[in-house]
């Protein structure tokens, strides 16, 4: 490894003095102009983990659903899962190193990691259609050359076919080919299989609306619209043509504002859904006869699947071990409804995708979905061998189900959240077991909730457990929030440091819209009211909950 060269190299790529980024929950996400030097040396760390793992690993330059001038890295481990803690904190780093102490950082990592410098490394590339990713991915690459670095550029790709494409890569072909047709082909021939045993919806009048948030899922879903075609149209909307990348649209914009994005074309009992701007989110909804918005979130979609999947099992005759897990934000009526109607287990961790996607892993299945539209489903290899081999040797509805859910596992993307193999999931769920979107909507009940969001002078004064649910520091925080919350039905409130924002998250959710407003501007104002005002917010910084009104 020619560190003189690193060296020599990174003064093209020099980093503001004084700039220090975090890796935080889903990579680095700042304003594209101060990424420069992130990407060249997220190049740098990419060829080092390739080293260690002797796999594949994965480089994504997206900012998901922020706004279209900032921007984005985040690295892919060998699963097709997020990076591993320990390397995060390596990522931050040498991110974080001023010129003149870079060598020393990627040497101290070499070491700490037992990194073989002579072990190759190859590296695939990802981008999405910001107009500074180009230039960024080329920066990362730069730095994997470098280092001496293999390295494939996939170019334009959402961020779950990168996640898809380095799982392909490190199975050796045993999870699927790793190309965009590979891609394509695997989730289309499972979907258009389920499609044909939907009594009334084969025929291929099935269609959806898709807000694309301007972003890389309108150009995917063009790519492979003619692989599915037999099963579901798709209508574009948002398709990048004309908007703004995630400006008023998207999964983000419409779970946050809980209203339709601009630029939709809503009629009636019109099936839509959203995928955020790198199509790893999804949110479905729809308008009622009295122009009345419904949103159908993760919950709905997490409850939709899992139920299926238990059906599909009771059907085969299979006793297996199925989890939902989910995180504090998920509306209490879908912990509720799996728990007590359906009897699935369900699991709450902290927020972040790492976080769900490893629980899942402990099940035989685990779905998971973040109430953001996040989320997916994993079986482990040796249930999908089973239920492979009982598709082939089972006959009758037994062997229909088994072949039914053997098509489900192919066209589920177990690497990450996937918009569009999610919305080919649900849309055959729903033409397979007739149900109208309403009736998705109808199964239970949102518990009305609102989010804020809180500046505060510094956001780490609050610690929390028990999956972010209970605020530990400051103390007298949580009880205050325990002697507002049990003024109402089925109240339920937490606040959490955000991962990705300089802000405090304030959550809360309760039976009417008249109890919500009360609990959740009382516990945002804790601030400025509670006893714990002086350590947790302090009043000198004066932010009475009414004019904190950005809601998420
Ligand atoms: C990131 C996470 C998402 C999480 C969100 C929380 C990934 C890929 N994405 O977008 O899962 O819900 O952060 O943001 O992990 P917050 O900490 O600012 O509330
Ligand atoms: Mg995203």
């Amino acid at each position: 490894m020619d560190l003189e060269a690193v060296s020599k190299r990174s003064a093209f790529h020099a980093k503001p003095q004084g700039l220090i980024l975090q890796y935080g929950t889903a990579g680095f996400r700042t304003n594209a102009q101060h990424l420069d030097h992130i990407m060249f040396r997220m190049g740098l760390l990419a060829v080092l983990r390739s080293k260690q793992t002797r796999s594949t690993i994965g480089v994504m330059v997206t900012a998901s659903h922020n706004p279209e001038e900032d921007n984005g890295v985040k690295l892919v481990d060998p699963l097709g899962e997020m990076l591993a803690p320990s390397w995060e904190e390596h990522a931050t780093r040498l991110a974080s190193a001023e010129e003149q102490d870079l060598p020393k950082v990627l040497a101290a990592i070499v070491e700490r990691e037992a990194v073989d410098p002579q072990q190759t490394a190859f590296i695939v590339v990802g981008r999405d259609t910001r107009p500074s990713s180009e230039k960024l991915s080329q920066s990362v690459i730069d730095g994997v050359t470098v280092l001496g670095g293999q390295f494939h550029d996939y170019g334009l790709l959402t961020t779950p076919q990168l996640h898809y494409m380095v799982y392909c890569r490190n199975s050796e072909g045993r999870y699927g080919q790793a190309t965009i047709e590979g891609y394509c082909q695997k989730l289309s021939r499972a979907f258009v299989e389920l499609m044909k045993q939907a009594s009334c919806s084969g025929d291929g009048s099935r269609w959806v609306k898709v807000d694309c948030a301007n972003g890389i899922g309108a150009l995917k879903l063009k790519e492979m619209e003619h692989y599915f075609r037999q099963g579901l149209s798709v209508l574009l909307f948002n398709d990048g043509t004309e908007g703004r990348l995630n400006h008023l649209c998207g999964a983000d914009f419409v779970k946050s504002q809980q209203k339709p994005p601009q630029g939709m074309a809503m009629k009636p009992g019109d099936r839509c859904c959203s995928f955020d701007g790198d199509a790893d989110r999804i949110v479905y909804y729809y308008c009622d006869a009295a122009g009345r918005f419904h949103l159908i979130d993760g919950d709905k979609i997490a409850t939709l699947i899992s139920s299926f999947l238990k059906e599909l099992l009771l059907e085969i005759g299979e006793n297996l071990n199925i989890g939902v897990v989910q995180t504090a934000y998920a509306n209490g009526s879908s912990t509720r409804y799996l728990e007590e109607v359906m009897k699935v287990p369900v699991y709450c961790t902290k927020t972040g995708v790492k976080h769900l996607h490893h629980k899942a892993q402990e099940f035989d299945i685990g779905v998971y979905f973040e109430a953001n539209g996040h989320g997916t489903a994993l079986f482990s290899e040796a249930v999908e061998a089973r239920i492979k081999r009982l598709a082939q040797e089972l006959e009758d509805e037994k062997g229909r189900a088994a072949r039914m859910l053997a098509s489900f596992i192919d066209l589920f993307n177990q690497a990450a959240g996937d918009a569009i193999s999610d919305m080919l999931v649900i849309e055959a769920i729903l033409a397979l077991k007739g149900l109208s979107v309403q009736q998705w909507d109808a199964i239970y009940a949102d518990l009305p909730n609102r989010q804020l969001k809180v500046k505060v002078a510094d956001r780490r004064v609050i610690s929390t457990t028990d999956a972010e649910r209970q605020a530990v520091t400051p103390p007298g925080l949580q009880e205050a929030i325990n002697d507002l919350v049990k003024k109402y039905k089925l109240a339920r409130a937490f606040v959490r440091p955000s991962g990705t924002e300089d802000v405090v998250r304030v959550y809360a959710e309760a039976t009417s819209q008249v109890s919500w407003d009360q609990s959740t501007d009382r516990v945002g104002n804790q601030g400025t009211q509670g006893r714990s005002k002086h350590s947790v917010f302090g009043s000198h910084h004066g932010f009475p909950l009414t004019s904190v009104n950005t809601v998420l």
